[in-house]
This record gives C-alpha cells, structure tokens and sequence, in this order.
C-alpha cells in the first residue's frame, strides 16, 4: 500500500491522487451516504488493487473509515462488481448501459433498487472495475455531485501507450526528470514501491500499455537475464491492467543470436524472431509486442538488406500473430542520402506501402512532419494512409519545449492536432478520428507518448509537467476531451478546488503553450534548437554533418526575408495534404498565420494580418511570448493564499527560469535574424543585453536528456 511520510506531504509524489479531506459538509454527507456500506468483490489482482484504492482513498476523503460486507444485501449503498456476478434484478436493470460498454469501459448509476437508493459500478470485465474506480474517487476528488450519477463510458482508443525512451543504464533519453525508474540491477527480485504507483498513476487515466525501453534499442533486453527483470514488472503492471511492450532492436539476431544476418526474408532470422517471440510469451503470456525504429538516425533496418518496411514489420507480425501480439513500426524516418525536404520524406516512402502491412501492425507516425516542434501542422500521412491503423505519437516529455523547467500545458498542442481537420474524407475527417479508428473503420487503434516520468521524487521535474501526463492519458481515453476540461480537473486533484484558484492557474495553463510558441519559435519558425542537446536557441547552427539536423536548413533567412517555402514554387510538401489544405497552405492570402514560415519564404517587409511588417510582427512575438512569462508568475503570485510554500515556491522558481530563458531566446533569435533583415527593433520590444557573439558562445556539453558531449 502506498504510504507517505509527513515530511513529503507537499513533493508532488502522490500526483493527481491525493484524495485530500473533503472540507464541504455538504459533499461530505452525500459521499459518506453513498458508501455507507460497500459490496466491493476482489477475488482478483485488479479488483484486490481496484479495492485497495477504495480503501486508501475514502478514509482519507471522508475522514472515517468504511464498512465493506461480503454479500450483497438490502443494506448495500454502493455495489461494485462485474456485470456477470450481479443479481438477475440488478442486471436487468443496467443491461443496456452494459451492452454498449466496450471491455475496457465502465457504469457508474446511482438507481432504486429494492425500494432504495443504491449506486451502483459495473462493467463486463475486472479492468473496467479499476478503471471505474479510480474514475469514482477522481469525481469526489474534484467535487462532483454524485446522487444522481449517470455516467456510461468506454475509451475511444484500444492502445494507450507510454512509450518511454530509458537506457538499459538508466539514462534516459531526452528525459529531464532524473533517472529512469527501472532499477536494472535490482530487478527481478527488488520490486520498488514506485513501480506500483507508477501503475496506479497510469491506471488511473486509463493507460494500458507501457513501452520500457528506448527506440533506440539495445538488443541486450531481449536476452534471458533482462527479459527475467521485464517479467517481473510485468507481473506488477498487468494488476494494473498494463501490458508491456519492448522495443527490437532490428540487428537483434547478429547481435545477441550469433546469426550472420538479420535479413527479414531469410529464414534462420525469422526462425529466430519466432524463437524469441515464444520465449518471451513464456515468460509474459499477455505481452503486448514490439516497438520499432528501423532505418532511422542510423538504427539497423530491413533496408540494409535491400528489404522494405513491409518486409521488416511483416516478419515481426507473423512471429507475433500467434500469441496475439502486435508490432508497431514507426514512420520517423528521413535519410541523409535523400536531399528532398525532411518534412516530406515519412510520407514519400510510407504512403506506397498503405495496405500492405499485416493486421497485427500499426505505423506509428509523430503528430507533426518534423520533430515534436512547438507547434507543427499535423502530419501529412494522418488521412492520407487509409488502410493501415496509424497510432499518433506526441511527446510528453519536452525536448523542444524547454526541458522541464518551462511551464507549458501540452494538452493544448495534443488537443490542436487532434481537433485538426484532414479533409481526407471530406470536410470532419479529424485526425481523432484517423486515430480512433472510425474515419476508416480501423480494428486496432492507438495513441502513444514519449513519457517524461524519471526518479524525481515529484516524477516529471516540473510540478505542472504532470498535468502533460495526466492530459496525455485523458486524450488517449477520449481524444475529444478538451484540454479546458482536463486543465480543471487536473487543477482540482492536484491543488485545491476553490474556484478563485482554479480559474486564473487554468488560465495560465492555456496560454502557457501559445506563449512557448511566441518566445521559441513564432509564425511557423521551426526547429531553430541548439545542437543535439537542443537546449535554448540556436538558429545560426550550420556546421552539422547532415542540411537537414541544422536550423539554417529550416528557417532559411536571407537579406529577402525568412522561412521555409514548401509551396510548389519551393518543396511542394504542401501536395502532401488533402487539395483543400493544399490550396489554403499555397496561397500566402489564406495560409493562418501560424503557419506561415512553416510553408513560406517571405519577405520581410510583407503585411501581416494586422498590419505589422513580417521583421516587426516576429519581433513583437517574441516579446509577446516574454510578457505571457510575466503573466503567467503574476498569476503564481496571486494563487499564493491557496497553496502551500513549498507548493508556491517550486513553481515560482521554476517560472523566473522560464522568463530568463524566454528573454534568452527572444534576444539570442532577434539578434541573429537581424543580420539578415538590418532592421530596427520596433517599438516595445525590450533591447538584449547581450551581444550575438555572446549567444553563439554558450555552450551546453552537459544538458540533461543525451549522453555528455565535450569537444
Ligand atoms: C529517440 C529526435 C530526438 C531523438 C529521438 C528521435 C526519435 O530526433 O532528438 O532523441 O530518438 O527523435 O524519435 O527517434
């Protein structure tokens, strides 16, 4: 059971699972009504845990303890069981709501029952259990009204996945939060409390698969004294309803079966994945599969044996077809040997493949063309690739968004790519709804993302980081949800549920990614990041080995003006969407605004919407993104009544990092882009205090998230 030392009451370890005392007596009554008396069956792992949430949580919430009995009865005020094990009568009276349920969904009614009022939480199977649970306690957490409790519903998306990027050597990369949390060395035998909470965290926003290992692999997790330790987390996750996934390393064979080749046609090397596959069902008969980085930034592939895609994934899915797994093989590819613009290259070599992958693979394909910027129009293949499932892959972890010191919302970023429309089938064909599956009447569906959980004792470095997390989970749940919606009830498990608090921190959540955007990369400036580490700015980076790593490539500032034309005059990555878009994205009159730089090269003494020119409206961004900062701790400032100063302090630290880093990078781009434009900064812009010479000179060797580089 998950204990607490006072000492660590306010470190951020309990994440949105506080279950603080009810201070409302009014709600206080209604909940203690409701479970005056529990039929609560556990005669298994995932009940036993749905149960032992229950029973950490609502002593706490009510400040009493609960009475549980071990048989239905009159006296029941709340029961809790699958669908199967009620009583005819109760079934009778909750079998639609049932029929509708998928396996992983829940009901929870309040109803009369026997002439009184009962509430009742099913489903068809123990996980919808947990998962109603946890939803239960979430809505007394943030006070909800629970009397007359009508609440039907099933996750929209089969695979939600975290996928985290952790070294055997427990570095993680692009992790800003500590060390990764599986203890190698420890395991199998030493099972950290953490990874119990982990899980329960995961469970708890409706997470069900969990990728352990890098995508950049190491063949060695698939030998027999890793897949011991992988075993034994796996046996604490499935409690929680969470299958593991592992990522293969393509050259596994060479690697660690002696083969002289990892060729997908040969025999002896499907004989070997096959061989591999069982071996590890043995061990975990509910293993969910592989994860695959092939032919990308130098991991081995199928194409080093002049095979495709189709070949590599298809050999995996046949050795995992019969155990019931599945592959996923990702679509982050662009080759150093293919001068076309890198924003198209994913969509090039994968779109000739639709329809030929075997039913037990699904592509997973960033949200964005170019790498997890802080903002990017959605990628071209969403829509595009019909007959193959595409699982969206968002980051949760901020590589590009400031590391774990900047406060930035991303269920805002996840909910714009989302909402966004592909027109592929008509005007609605949202890319939810490629993800969910019902554009295209796909079988498997699934939404992964690149966690930012390490050993910080708070789990994501930034307090409000676990607002990613916890948004993250929500939209694999239900990729319609707004991301106002999950702000709110993020706010009210985490801080306080008084109203004069929730409203202006919620607001600063929303802004909070615009503002990133603003004082980063405004106007559709993209990946303009320092080297590698890309820690703080560095648009003036020209000396990489490949065009396509160094920010000159992306933004292409000269003395005419700035941007990247992908119109048909330039890349015609824009033929890559559907013709509606196509049209809106050419033409510079209809193109949003957001996007300009992204799909034009222009002039810098063009018009803006607002009649600024292009040099003054970049730089007004720029200061606009460093004024959101100020905001955002005014805002912290005022919240102080209703946080403790712990609460108050981390954050507020963590925000004057984030004004200094956005003053850096307004002051270290404008200087660099105004040897090109040799214009004045307009009025109310801030002047830098620094020369360019002095940004260009910083330099990171040892930013957290790649292995330290000193040259
Ligand atoms: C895991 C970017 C990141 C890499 C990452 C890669 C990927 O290039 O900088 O660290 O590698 O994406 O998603 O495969």
């Amino acid at each position: 059971m998950f204990t607490m030392l006072h000492s660590q009451q306010a470190d951020g370890y309990k994440l949105w699972l506080k279950y603080d005392k009810i201070e409302n007596s009014e709600l206080l009554n209604e909940y203690a009504e409701i479970v005056s008396s529990i039929y609560f069956k556990d005669d298994n792992d995932i009940l036993k845990n749905a149960k032992k949430e229950f029973s950490l949580a609502l002593p706490q919430m009510l400040n009493k303890q609960v009475k549980y009995s071990s048989n239905i009865s009159s006296d029941n005020s709340l029961i809790v069981d699958v669908y199967e094990n009620l009583p005819n009568d109760l079934k009778d009276l909750v079998g639609n709501d049932i029929e509708v349920l998928t396996d992983e969904g829940f009901i929870i009614k309040s109803l009369t029952y026997k002439k009184k009022s009962i509430t009742i939480i099913s489903a068809k199977k123990n996980i919808g259990i947990l998962y109603a649970t946890f939803r239960f306690l979430h809505l007394m957490q943030t006070h909800k009204k629970l009397k007359s409790i009508d609440l039907v519903d099933s996750p929209k998306v089969d695979l939600r996945m975290l996928n985290h990027w952790d070294n055997l050597d427990r570095s993680v990369e692009r992790g800003y939060a500590g060390f990764s949390l599986w203890n190698w060395q420890k395991l199998p035998e030493y099972i950290d409390q953490r990874y119990i909470d982990y899980a329960r965290a995961n469970a708890s926003i409706g997470i069900n698969s969990t990728v352990l290992t890098n995508v950049n692999a190491n063949a060695l997790v698939l030998t027999p004294m890793y897949l011991e330790k992988v075993e034994a987390l796996a046996n604490v996750f499935r409690g929680y309803g969470i299958k593991v996934y592992l990522t293969a390393r393509f050259s596994a064979p060479i690697e660690i079966g002696n083969l002289e080749t990892s060729d997908p046609l040969n025999p002896e090397v499907e004989k070997w994945w096959s061989n591999k596959v069982a071996e590890i069902y043995k061990r975990i008969p509910d293993f969910g599969g592989f994860l695959v980085k092939a032919n990308s930034e130098g991991q081995p592939g199928p194409q080093n044996y002049g095979r495709n895609h189709v070949d590599g994934a298809n050999m995996m899915a046949t050795a995992l077809k019969p155990f019931g797994g599945n592959v996923i093989w990702r679509a982050f590819v662009y080759s150093e040997h293919d001068d076309t613009d890198r924003a198209k290259q994913a969509y090039d070599e994968f779109l000739p493949y639709d329809g030929k992958f075997k039913d037990n693979v699904l592509v997973q394909v960033k949200n964005g063309a170019i790498d997890f910027q802080p903002r990017e129009p959605f990628h071209p293949m969403f829509g595009a690739m019909k007959k193959t499932p595409l699982v969206i892959e968002f980051q949760i972890t901020q590589e590009y968004l400031g590391f774990s010191s900047h406060l930035v919302f991303l269920p805002k970023l996840f909910e714009e790519v989302l909402d966004s429309d592909t027109y592929q089938k008509g005007k609605g064909s949202t890319v939810a709804k490629v993800i969910d599956g019902s554009l295209y009447g796909n079988t498997l569906s699934g939404i992964a993302g690149v966690a930012n959980i390490g050993t910080d004792l708070n789990w994501t470095g930034h307090p409000f980081a676990q607002a990613n997390w916890y948004g993250f989970g929500r939209l694999a749940w239900d990729p319609d949800l707004s991301s106002e919606k999950i702000a709110d009830e993020w706010l009210r498990a985490t801080y306080s549920n008084n109203q004069d608090f929730i409203e202006p921190v919620k607001n600063l959540m929303l802004t909070s990614r615009e503002a990133v955007v603003n004082y980063m990369n405004p106007l559709g400036l993209h990946h303009i990041f320092d080297t590698g580490h890309h820690y703080g700015p560095g648009p003036w980076v020209d000396n990489l080995g490949r065009p396509d790593w160094n920010p000159v490539y992306y933004h292409q500032a000269d003395a005419n003006g700035i941007g990247f034309d992908r119109t048909p005059s330039g890349s015609n990555a824009t033929e890559q969407y559907a013709s509606y878009l196509e049209k809106t994205f050419n033409d510079i009159n209809t193109i949003p605004e957001e996007y300009l730089l992204w799909f034009h090269h222009v002039p810098w003494d063009y018009k803006l919407q607002n009649g600024n020119t292009l040099w003054d409206g970049i730089a007004l961004k720029y200061q606009e993104g460093v004024n959101d900062v100020t905001h955002m701790i005014q805002t912290w400032d005022n919240a102080k009544p209703y946080l403790n100063d712990s609460e108050y302090n981390e954050v507020k630290m963590l925000l004057q990092i984030q004004l200094k880093e956005a003053k850096w990078w307004r002051d270290a781009c404008l200087l660099y882009f105004q040897t090109f434009s040799k214009k004045e900064l307009p009025e109310g812009v801030e002047k830098p205090t620094q020369s360019l010479e002095y940004y260009k000179s910083l330099k990171f060797p040892f930013a957290p998230g790649i292995r330290p580089q000193w040259d």
